[in-house]
C-alpha cells in the first residue's frame, strides 16, 4: 500500500488544528479518514508505525502468553452491529467465545431453539422478533464499586433493547425492550445501591436514548424535531423490568454512574434537538446531565408521573422547565463543550470526564459540586466544571489508572493522550506550572473506545490500556474490502505508554472492559436439574403424540442419540427435546436436521428444544455437528416423515 493511501491525511488547509472545529471544517473532514498536522506540538505522524521487534527497545516477550499458559485478564467486548458480545484474553488477544445476544447464531442455535426464542421474543409465526442488533456498551454488575461476577449488561442500539448475560454460563438470559425510545446508546449499572443498603449490590441499570422522537410516536405527526423528546430509562437488574423513565430535553449519548450511587449521568450532543447534523452543531455548548437518583425515585414513588402510549412505565419530568429550582430538581444540566462524546467516572469516585469530540478538550466535572448544586450551594451548574484541559483533536473516551492519570482516545489525531486530572484542575485555576499532558502515543488508526484494566472499578490497577481502533489498513494481511479493526494493547505501568501488541478483531469492536481473571467464576458443566424439561435417562427417550402435535424426547451420550430412529407424519408439529447426558467437561454435542434448518448445541447436562412443522416427507439423518468422539461421524439418528 502506498503512503498516500494510508489513513493519515493532512488536515484540509486552513483548519486550525488547535482551534475549534466548526461546521464547515467538520463537513470537509468527512471526506478524509484522519487529520494530522505534523507540525503541531505534541503530535507526530502516525503514518510511520512504531518499529517492530528489537528496534523499538520493547521486550515483547514480557507480554507473551506461552502455550499452556493462561491470560491474566478477560476482556469482554461488544461486537457492534454483529449484535453479539465477545470474550478475549489479555494480554494474548486470544478470542475465547462469541456470545450471541441480539443476532442469530447457528453454532449454538441462538434464535433457533425454543429457549433462545423465548428470551429474544417471537413473531406470531414463531420466528424471532428481531434478528439484527447493534451492541455498543458492555458493563458488569457491581458490588460496592467493583465487579461481583454476576451479570454483564449490553445494549442494542437498533431496537432499543437491554440484554443481560449471566457470568457463570456466559450466556444471555434476558432481553428487555425499552418503551418509547429510539437509538438506545449508553448504558451503565449502578455501582452501589444508594437507597437500600441491605441489598448492597447493583439493582439498577441506566439506559440513555440517543434519538429523540415524537411522544407518542404514533405516525400522526412528523412535526418539528424540536418537539421530540428522549427518555432516560432505569431497568431493574434482577427482574430486568423497566422501573421508570425520565423525560429530558435534548438527547442522551453515553451513560456513567457515580461510585456512591447518588448520581447517574449522560452526556448530550444535541441540546439543540436538531434533525440534521448542522443543526446539532449550532449551539456553542451542549451538556452533561446528572440525575439525582434518590430524588428521581422519590418523584416516582410520590406518583408525579405520566405515561406515553400503551406503556405503563411511569415517566417523571426531567425537562429544564420543570427543574428550575435546584432544591427540588431531579436533573442538573451542566454545560460542557459543544457536541461532547463519552462520559467516564474516575476510580477515585470524585470526577466525571466528558470528551470534547468537536472541541480539543476534556471537561472534568466534580461530583461533590454537582451534589452541592442540588443543595442550592452552587449557583451555576457550570461551576461544577473544575478543569477543561486541551488534550488533542477528536477526544472520545477516557480510561483511568490508579495514579490519578486519565487516558483519552483522540480519534482525529490517531493518538492516546495521557494526562493528569489533578494537574488539569490546578491549571484551570491558573497554575501555569502544572504539567497536564504527560505523554502521547500514536495508534493505528482512529481510536474509538479506550479502556484500562479494571478501570471502571475502584480497583483500577494501571497496568494496561486497550485502544479499540476503527481503522486498520496496512496493519494486517489484506483480506478484501472489509478490514478487521485493531485492538492495540498498551502498557501504561510506566511514565511512557508502550504499544505492546496489535490484535486484529472482527468488525466492529465497540467497547470493552478488562476484568481480572480471579473475579470470574464460571461453571463448566450445567446442572441437569436447572432444566425442567430435561430427559434424565436414555430409557426415557420416546415419541408422544397429542393430535398432530408430536414431542420427541431425546438424549445424547457419545457416540449415540437415545433414539436410533423415529417416525412422524407429514404435517405434524414436531418438538424435539434433547438432553446431553454426558457429564464430562467440554463434551458438547450438536444436533442438525438437513432441510429443516435446525442446528444447535447441547453442552454437558444441558437441555434444549426446537419446534418445527414436518412439511417435507422423507428420511432425514439427524447428525451430531460438534466433533465429540472417534465415532462422531457415526453419531446419527433418523427422522422419518411419513407421507
Ligand atoms: S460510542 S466510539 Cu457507541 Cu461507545 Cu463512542
Ligand atoms: Cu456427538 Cu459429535
Ligand atoms: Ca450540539
Amino acid at each position: 500500500m502506498s503512503k498516500d493511501q494510508a489513513p493519515n491525511v493532512d488536515a484540509p488547509s486552513g483548519l486550525g488544528r488547535r482551534k475549534f472545529i466548526n461546521t464547515a471544517a467538520l463537513a470537509s473532514l468527512a471526506g478524509v479518514v484522519a487529520c494530522t498536522d505534523k507540525s503541531a506540538p505534541g503530535a507526530s505522524a502516525p503514518a510511520a508505525a512504531p518499529k517492530a521487534g528489537a528496534d523499538s527497545g520493547i521486550d515483547y516477550s514480557k507480554y507473551e502468553v506461552k502455550p499452556g499458559e493462561l491470560d491474566t485478564y478477560y476482556s469482554f467486548s461488544s461486537g457492534g452491529h454483529s449484535g453479539e458480545v465477545r470474550i478475549y484474553g489479555l494480554p494474548s488477544g486470544r478470542l475465547f467465545k462469541r456470545i450471541p445476544v441480539f443476532n442469530m447464531d447457528c453454532l449454538v442455535g441462538w434464535g433457533i431453539t425454543n429457549e433462545s426464542k423465548k428470551i429474544i421474543g417471537t413473531r406470531p409465526d414463531g420466528r424471532p422478533l428481531y434478528v439484527t442488533g447493534d451492541t455498543h456498551h458492555v458493563h458488569q454488575s457491581y458490588v460496592d464499586g467493583t465487579y461481583d461476577g454476576k451479570y454483564m449488561f449490553v445494549n442494542d442500539k437498533i431496537h432499543g433493547r437491554l440484554a443481560r448475560v449471566r457470568m457463570d454460563t456466559m450466556e444471555c438470559d434476558k432481553i428487555t425492550e425499552l418503551p418509547n425510545i429510539q437509538g438506545f446508546h449508553g448504558t451503565f449499572p449502578d455501582k452501589r445501591d444508594p437507597v437500600d443498603a441491605s441489598i448492597n449490590r447493583t439493582t439498577r441499570v441506566f439506559c440513555g436514548a440517543e434519538f429523540a422522537i415524537p411522544l407518542p410516536n404514533d405516525g400522526k405527526n412528523m412535526a418539528a424535531s424540536d418537539k421530540y423528546h428522549s427518555l432516560f430509562t432505569c431497568v431493574d437488574s434482577e427482574t430486568m423490568e423497566v422501573r421508570y423513565q425520565v423525560l429530558i430535553d435534548g438527547n442522551c449519548d453515553l451513560v456513567a454512574t457515580s461510585y456512591d450511587g447518588k448520581l447517574a449521568a449522560t452526556n448530550q450532543y444535541n441540546t439543540e434537538n436538531g434533525a440534521h447534523y448542522e443543526d446539532m452543531m449550532s449551539a456553542e455548548r451542549d451538556a452533561c446531565l446528572f440525575f439525582n437518583v434518590a430524588r428521581v425515585e422519590a418523584a416516582v414513588k410520590a406518583g408525579k408521573t405520566r405515561t406515553f402510549g400503551s406503556s405503563k412505565v411511569p415517566v417523571v419530568d426531567g425537562t429544564k422547565a420543570a427543574n428550575q429550582d435546584p432544591k427540588t430538581a431531579i436533573v442538573c444540566y451542566v454545560p460542557v463543550s459543544k457536541n461532547p462524546h463519552g462520559v467516564n467516572a474516575s476510580p477515585d469516585g470524585k470526577y466525571f470526564v466528558c470528551s470534547g469530540k468537536l472541541s480539543p478538550t476534556a471537561t472534568v466535572i466534580d461530583l461533590s459540586l454537582v451534589l452541592k448544586w442540588f443543595d442550592g450551594e452552587v449557583k451555576d451548574a457550570r461551576d461544577a466544571v473544575v478543569a477543561e484541559p486541551e488534550i488533542g483533536l477528536g477526544p472520545l473516551h477516557t480510561g483511568f489508572d490508579n495514579k490519578g492519570n486519565a487516558y483519552t482516545t483522540l480519534f482525529l489525531d490517531s493518538q492516546i493522550v495521557k494526562w493528569n486530572v489533578e494537574a488539569a484542575i490546578k491549571a484551570f485555576k491558573g497554575d501555569k506550572t502544572a504539567k497536564v499532558v504527560l505523554d502521547k502515543l500514536d495508534v493505528q488508526y482512529q481510536p474509538g473506545h479506550g479502556f484500562t484494566s479494571m478501570g471502571e472499578t475502584k480497583e483500577a490497577d494501571g497496568k494496561f490500556f486497550l485502544s479499540d481502533n476503527k481503522f486498520s489498513k496496512d496493519r494486517f494481511l489484506p483480506v478484501g474490502p472489509l478490514h478487521p479493526e485493531t485492538a492495540q494493547l498498551i502498557d501504561i505501568s510506566g511514565d511512557k505508554m508502550k504499544l505492546v501488541a496489535d490484535h486484529a478483531v472482527y468488525s466492529e469492536p465497540h467497547d470493552s472492559i478488562i476484568v481480572r481473571r480471579d473475579l470470574i467464576k464460571t461453571r463448566q458443566v450445567y446442572n441437569i436439574d436447572d432444566f425442567p424439561n430435561a430427559v434424565k435417562d436414555a430409557k426415557d427417550c420416546r415419541v408422544e403424540r397429542k393430535g398432530n402435535k408430536v414431542t420427541v424426547y431425546l438424549t445424547s451420550q457419545a457416540p449415540t442419540f437415545g433414539l436410533r430412529e423415529w417416525t412422524v407424519k407429514h404435517g405434524d408439529e414436531v418438538t424435539i427435546i434433547l438432553t446431553n447426558l454426558d457429564k464430562v467437561e467440554d463434551l458438547t454435542h450438536g444436533f442438525a436436521i438437513p432441510k429443516y434448518d435446525i442446528n444447535f448445541l447441547v453442552n454437558p447436562q444441558e437441555t434444549k428444544s426446537v419446534t418445527f412443522k414436518a412439511d417435507k416427507p422423507g428420511v432425514y439423518w439427524c447428525y451430531c455437528t460438534n466433533f465429540c468422539h472417534a465415532l462422531h461421524l457415526e453419531m446419527r439418528s433418523r427422522m422419518f416423515v411419513e407421507a
